[in-house]
């Protein structure tokens, strides 16, 4: 048995874990060397140790830089990092893990990282890995806590081609000019249950800046960090990460990307994102810049504020959007900024594809409460809702300028508001397409397909409810119909896909009167003569052809209206449900349909 043993009941089960699944391997038996009981300092333990062997701390408050040396070992705090604290006074990062090949087990487990000041590198100099310097290295690091060390790079953690694989670690009250919680350049990895707070950072990434790192990070937290751009995450040079089920709350950027920036050919997935309370000059929620193509898919950006852009701040960049909140943002005009775009503001070539998007209760101070598209923006909008948001100036809904041509299909437009009268806006070179969509006031422009006007019925949460006139009012035909609602539902449900963010079920659907031809809530003559107007003269187009179903055969033909008049004047059976009383959903199905864009 191993001498450590009297220790395996204090480990933590992550140590525990890694011990078992990590055995080590080489000719060489390894070994545990202990501290303080063995060797009084870290240092002296890892200069005794060879790769495959574990360095094994007592719980206590250690002052002592260390270097692993090249050497493959696992050095654990065994009371984990509530008990087991490693700082220094020197300039020096307090952990060095560099140029580690050996294939035995590299880790750093359980310890509190603190006051750091990190190591020369590079040409002209800088300090780097305040707290934890890794290089050529692919360590585990699990159950640290990373807080009070500074660097020019990373001051927290600077990682240097590496595979990392960080496991509940918090960065907190960590400062540099970039990465203040962490800074990567050519790092692979995942991320896991990591805390970044309160880290700042002069230039970019106050939690954390990624340089060509594709790294994956979870169910992480970015809280109340401060940077120049970027100051929760920074991603640029072709930092292709991806980002899952993670809360970005309350940073601030003084330029660019409140919550996030993604910048310079960064192709990066977020997902399952809650973005909040962040803000910036440009960007509030979050910054995509310069030729990134983000995909964001289940992500809810809300109460951002910035200059411009205050939930979304795109620029020469073509992210996609699906499943997407974008409400009650803000472009404030602060910073000098436009107060342009309260909840996006895109500019220049941003041909995105978005679907399933919610824009809603965002105020700008200036044009686009809700969007603002400005130079050459040619993206396609499918089942999104743009409702309740205010511009104090003009283009509540939207604006569209500068040759920009949003080609907008089964969308809501609806209940925006602005004081220089049309809710849409335009410039003289901007553009709508409305194709299928319900428009309040009608679109702009000469090209539209098939739009109407009428109440939609929100609720609170601005999806369509039962009955409402956009149920089955979009077209089938419609390029990129996504296979989902916002909320995750079936979208195609009944005859036709609804318009808007949300897809009511087949009972909920489209709802009439059967009879009521006219739609006035009383079944009577009227009908009869419209109904055979429409049969035989076509004069009348039905608010609803279900309605002139009087027989509920599935077929609209001269059988209703002798069904109607044997009703009404010779004492027939009243037509089946819906009935006067309780105007509802076809309970029938069949393929008339009951948008206002049949007939
Ligand atoms: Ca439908
Ligand atoms: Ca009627
Ligand atoms: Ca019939
Ligand atoms: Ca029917």
């Amino acid at each position: 048995m191993r001498q450590c043993d009297h220790w395996i009941q204090k480990l933590p089960i992550a140590v525990l874990v890694t011990a078992a699944f990590m055995a080590p391997t080489g000719t060489v038996e390894a070994s545990d060397l202990l501290v303080p009981s063995q060797y009084s300092t870290i240092q002296g333990a890892i200069d005794a140790s060879a790769s495959g062997d574990r360095v094994l701390v007592a719980p206590g408050f250690y002052f002592e830089p260390i270097d692993y040396l090249g050497k493959a070992i696992e050095v654990i705090g065994l009371g984990g990092s509530a008990q087991t604290t490693l700082s220094i006074l020197s300039v020096d990062s307090v952990v060095t893990i560099d140029a580690v090949s050996h294939p035995a087990p590299l880790s750093l487990i359980g310890f509190t990282i603190l006051a750091g000041s990190g190591r020369v590198i590079g040409n002209p100099p800088s300090l780097a890995g305040g707290g934890v310097f890794v290089r050529d290295s692919d360590p585990l690091l699990s159950d640290l806590v990373l807080t009070g060390n500074s660097a020019t790079l990373g001051g927290g953690l600077y990682a240097q081609n590496a595979d990392l694989t960080v496991d509940a670690v918090s960065f907190v009250d960590n400062g540099a000019a970039d990465g203040a919680g962490a800074f990567f350049v050519d790092v692979e990895g995942d991320l896991t249950d990591c805390v970044f707070e309160a880290n700042d950072a002069f230039s970019r990434g106050g939690a954390m800046e990624l340089i060509r790192s594709p790294i994956k990070v979870y169910d992480s937290l970015f809280l109340a960090n401060l940077a120049a751009r970027g100051a929760g995450l920074s991603f640029s040079d072709n930092s292709d990460a991806e980002v899952y089920d993670c809360t970005v709350i309350g940073n601030i950027a003084v330029e660019h990307g409140g919550g996030i920036s993604i910048d310079q050919f960064s192709d990066v997935i977020l997902s399952g994102l809650f973005v909040t309370e962040n803000e910036a000059a440009q960007g509030g929620g979050i910054g995509i810049t310069h030729f990134s193509q983000a995909q964001l898919f289940d992500v809810t950006i809300t109460q951002n504020t910035a200059g411009e852009g205050g939930g979304l701040r795109i620029f020469e960049s073509v992210p996609s959007l699906d499943r997407v909140v974008i409400r009650g943002n803000s472009a404030t005009g602060f910073a000098g900024e436009s107060g342009k775009g309260g909840g996006i503001h895109a500019s220049l070539r941003v041909d995105s594809r978005m679907r399933n998007v919610l824009v809603a209760d965002n105020t700008a101070i200036d044009a686009g409460g809700g969007i603002y598209w400005w130079g050459d923006c040619a993206p396609t909008l499918i089942h999104c809702t743009v409702a309740g948001n205010s511009s104090q100036t003009i283009g509540g809904a939207m604006i569209s300028e500068n040759y920009s041509v949003p080609d907008i299909w089964n969308s809501i437009v609806y209940a925006n508001t602005a004081p220089g009268g049309s809710l849409l806006a335009q410039d003289s070179t901007g553009e709508w397409i409305f194709r299928y969509c319900n428009v309040e006031g009608g679109g702009l422009g000469p090209v539209h397909f098939l739009n109407f006007d009428a109440d939609p019925l929100f609720n609170a949460d601005y999806r369509i409810t039962e009955c409402s006139p956009s149920a089955d009012s979009g077209s089938s035909t419609a390029p990129y119909i996504p296979g989902t609602d916002l909320d995750g539902a079936p979208r195609v449900q009944g005859l036709k896909p609804d318009q808007g963010v949300n897809e009511l079920p087949v009972t909920a659907g489209p709802c009439f009167v059967r009879g009521d031809a006219t739609a006035d809530g009383i079944i009577n003559v009227g009908d009869v003569i419209a109904s055979l107007d429409y049969l035989f003269i076509g004069n009348f187009d039905p608010p609803c052809q279900d309605a002139l179903d009087v027989d509920d055969s599935g077929l609209v033909d001269i059988g209703d209206p002798i069904a109607a008049m044997n009703y009404l004047f010779q004492g027939g059976s009243p037509p089946p449900p819906p009935e006067p009383v309780n105007p509802a959903a076809d309970p029938t199905a069949d393929l008339i349909g009951c948008s206002p864009l049949d007939g």
